[in-house]
């Protein structure tokens, strides 16, 4: 007897009434449960592993609730969502963030004691999600915590690799990449969205017919494959509000090779079912360059089709007037990677949904926004017209659409300006034609932004310079920030109860400014002492880390001094190695009995993955490495000098890193980076950094005093200039005395690989130092030797770094994302109920 709906719903609704308890027996019960009937284990063969497993599931189980109530919540109250679309998202680590985010880390703390547990341990067996490259995806992690935390109605959209980022092993002193198949133990955080799937065509051909007077379009793809939905819920902090980032992936569609397989062919046919799960295979691993190759945009255009298809879903089951899209829609491009969403959405109005190409633009641009990330030219998205329009017709065709609409209007305003026309443009011409998919998200979007101020401001003075004259209102600037759940509260317990005291309660976690008003403990010597502890136990953490992976001793009583981010030339970590170089060079010169007078003795640590093509990247690690080898075995030098290359920078390594952290190298060329985000990870945890005035440590400067860092290097209006110097001499004249010496020192074999090495060398040598690591390398030893004088007053150093935390609160993600949703997306944050602070029923 099938039941009647009704009676049938209002059953489960009681059965679903209660929310799960969290007492001790109720979390035990519940972890044991997960034990015996999810992952079928016994006692017998029960190991920490799938203690683990059990525990998240447990914890998953809490998470569900909240995240169901919270959607549930939101489309009762019909709100507006801003969708996040993002190739990247750097999640990190999920079980102690979900467990402190939902409150419950204590308790569950206790359960699994009792149980014979060290929950710490437990979270040691979890892989890391690393489906991103760098800030980019990280950033991302970062926004949907504080968007949970603030209440936003929010989906995150992005895609489920397979491998993400690879491991990075050092063999020889050179990196090898190894693949990261994470998901070869399951994951316990994902839901798996059989029900949600949509189909994704790629090729084919473009039809035009006439029906009643009009001319439709219909684009006929000959490869279909199914997107499905993976559900992975972000809970906010102090609040019962739980989002969604979803992510795709491919899989064959039913319709699969149907011809093979009715000739007989099985083996074909399944290859092509093979081919689809492969474009949602592989992260493609670089940082700030464009790959150009045809599976990436597969990658893109699944993650824009799909993301774009539910989305239409869900605003139509509100029966919605097609003008209303603006009205309950924000869509953010985080970079141009996702770029393709402004045609798709097009595509959809006009082809399939009957709209004018006017009435359908004013939706599209209403509602799309994007975030420019760089502004090196590498890493600028063209897209071949070949390639592009093989795969995608119909796009190309209506890119080709709002270029002509687009530079008729040019042409209207400037008449005969063909310099601005051919810059505007979505096209540029030449032998091989491409799509600048930047100037397509500008004319697409209604705001753009950059990630930190003077980044912004380089935007709308060069790279972008023609489109804000165009409409300056439509250039905003949104720097970046970081969750201090993650990067305070989670990665440095220590400091986090330490600051729960100065303040009097846990509010800093959500509140960052209030910081601001405790700066007199900064001169409180026993605050000082606390504080120093605090660090103490942090570096003895790393120093463990360092000693089991590197097999490295450090010494404890050394400055820890470290750089850890993507390996690139305009991060110019050459210009940190050659320094230590310097360094040795000169504390070899020294007399051994005044040695420890004039240096304070120094951990030297470099991290960071280089993109498996790029082999300048991977001789500096190469170099580093050599540095090492030679320094840390140098009897003379003992523990005042130690350099250490740090494996596998990720973001579970990251939070063992920054916390134990004293000084923090950020050292760019001026103008090239476009924020960083470590930065702001390093001074909340009471790091001074030395560094250029780049990206967002111009802001940091301004927010804790330039006195409280190490500044140095040409400011970004000296750099051209300086380049220009460098065209008209030797380099023996720009190099100075002191970096000669070091480079001669290399180029006459004191570390070894000659070959690598030198060519190497050669990238700074020939007029080529387009980074000017020469023409800072000076003014840095000198930055250097400001901190070697300060290290030697711990309290004076104490009280910077105690500066450094207390006046960080501006770079809280919760404050950019406020100024998105209030400046951008024009979003109301919707709280849902909570019920453990009112005992209410579901
Ligand atoms: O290089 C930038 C960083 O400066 C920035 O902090 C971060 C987040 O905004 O994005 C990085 N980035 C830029 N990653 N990829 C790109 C270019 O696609």
């Amino acid at each position: 007897n099938t039941p009647v709906a009704n009676q049938s719903t209002n059953k489960i609704w009681k059965l679903m009434e209660k929310y799960l308890p969290n007492t001790k027996e109720a979390i035990q019960s519940s972890v044991v449960n997960h034990v015996e009937y999810t992952l079928a284990k016994t006692r017998f063969d029960f190991t920490l592993l799938h203690c683990y497993q059990a525990v998240s599931h447990s914890v998953r189980d809490r998470l569900i609730e909240a995240f169901n109530d919270t959607y549930q919540y939101f489309n009762n109250k019909d709100v507006k969502y801003v969708y996040y679309l993002s190739l990247e998202y750097l999640i990190g680590r999920c079980l102690q963030n979900a467990l402190v985010n939902l409150e419950l880390e204590s308790q569950y703390k206790e359960a699994m004691l009792d149980m014979g547990y060290n929950l710490e341990s437990v979270y040691e067996q979890e892989v890391d999600p690393a489906l991103g490259n760098g800030g980019l995806g990280r950033l991302a992690a970062c926004f949907l915590d504080s968007m949970a935390t603030l209440n936003y109605p929010a989906w995150g959209y992005g895609l489920r690799y397979s491998y993400g980022i690879f491991r990075q092993q050092i063999k020889d002193g050179y990196q090898v990449e190894v693949p990261d198949y994470w998901l070869d133990r399951g994951n316990p955080w994902e839901i798996e969205r059989l029900d949600v799937n949509f189909q994704i065509k790629f090729y084919g051909a473009v039809t035009k017919k006439v029906q009643d007077g009009k001319e439709r379009t219909t684009w006929e793809g000959s490869e279909i494959i199914v997107a499905r939905a993976y559900d992975n819920p972000a809970p906010g902090y102090n609040t019962f509000n739980t989002i969604n980032l979803r992510l795709w992936r491919s899989l064959p569609s039913s319709e699969f090779d149907f011809k093979s397989f009715n000739q007989g062919d099985y083996f074909k046919a399944l290859e092509s079912r093979q081919r689809a799960e492969f474009i949602t295979s592989v992260l493609y691993p670089n940082d700030s360059t464009y790959a150009g190759k045809e599976l990436r945009l597969k990658q893109q255009y699944l993650l824009v089709s799909a993301t774009i298809q539910d989305a239409i879903r869900r605003f139509k089951k509100k029966r919605k007037e097609w003008k209303e899209w603006p009205k309950y829609n924000a869509l953010q491009l985080n970079d141009t990677h996702p770029a393709l969403a402004i045609v798709e959405l097009m595509r959809i109005l006009i082809d399939i949904e009957g709209l004018e190409y006017e009435d359908a633009w004013e939706l599209v641009y209403n509602s799309f926004a994007y975030t420019n990330h760089t502004i090196l030219p590498e890493a600028l998205e063209k897209w071949g017209v070949e390639l592009l329009g093989n795969l995608l017709p119909r796009h190309l065709e209506i890119i080709y659409n709002i270029n002509h609409i687009f530079l008729e209007k040019i042409s209207r305003k400037y008449p005969n300006d063909w310099r601005k026309l051919s810059t505007l443009s979505l096209v540029e011409e030449g032998t091989h034609k491409t799509i600048r998919m930047a100037n397509l998200s500008i004319v697409g979007s209604h705001a753009v932004n950059g990630v930190a101020a003077l980044h912004s401001q380089l935007l709308t003075t060069t790279l972008f310079k023609d489109f804000y004259e165009l409409r300056p209102t439509k250039f905003q600037n949104k720097t970046n920030g970081v969750t201090p759940r993650r990067w305070i509260r989670c990665a440095n317990p220590g400091l986090s109860a330490l600051l729960n005291d100065v303040v009097g309660s846990d509010d800093w976690v959500i509140d960052m400014d209030i910081l601001k008003n405790f700066q007199k403990i900064a001169d409180d010597p026993a605050i000082q002492n606390r504080w120093m502890q605090v660090k103490r136990q942090n570096k003895e953490k790393l120093y463990w880390w360092v000693k089991e992976r590197c097999g490295v001793d450090l010494n404890l009583d050394s400055l820890f001094d470290i750089q850890v981010k993507r390996i690139h030339e305009y991060k110019r970590q050459l210009m940190n190695i050659l320094y230590v170089i310097r360094r040795y060079l000169d504390i070899k010169k020294t007399p051994a009995e005044e040695r420890r007078k004039l240096f304070v003795p120094r951990s030297i640590m470099f991290g960071g993955k280089a993109a498996p093509g790029y082999i300048t990247a991977k001789r500096i690690i190469r170099l580093v490495n050599a540095v090492s080898q030679k320094v840390n075995n140098d009897q003379e030098i003992g523990d005042l000098l130690k350099v250490v290359f740090l494996p596998n920078y990720n973001v579970s390594n990251a939070q063992v890193i920054i916390p134990a952290s004293e000084l923090s190298q950020h050292i760019s060329t001026a103008g090239l980076e476009a924020s960083g985000t470590s930065n702001m990870k390093f001074v909340m945890n009471g790091c001074l950094i030395i560094g250029t005035m780049d990206g967002a440590n111009v802001e940091i400067a301004e927010e804790v005093g330039e006195e409280n860092m190490f500044i140095f290097g040409a400011r970004v209006e000296q750099v051209e200039e300086l380049r220009n110097k460098m065209r008209n001499s030797n380099y023996r004249d720009y190099f100075g005395p002191r970096l000669t010496e070091v480079c001669d020192a290399i180029s006459n074999d004191l570390f070894g690989y000659k070959y690598d090495l030198d060519a190497l060398l050669d990238t700074i040598r020939n007029k080529n130092d387009y980074y000017i690591l020469a023409a800072d390398f000076e003014s840095y030893c000198e930055a250097q030797q400001r901190v070697d004088n300060l290290y030697k007053n711990k309290s004076e150093w104490t009280k910077k770094s105690i500066l450094n935390t207390l006046r960080s609160g501006k770079f809280s993600s919760d404050r950019t994302i406020r100024q998105y949703a209030e400046e951008i997306w024009d979003l109301e944050p919707c709280e849902i109920p909570n019920p453990s602070k009112s005992e209410q029923e579901r």
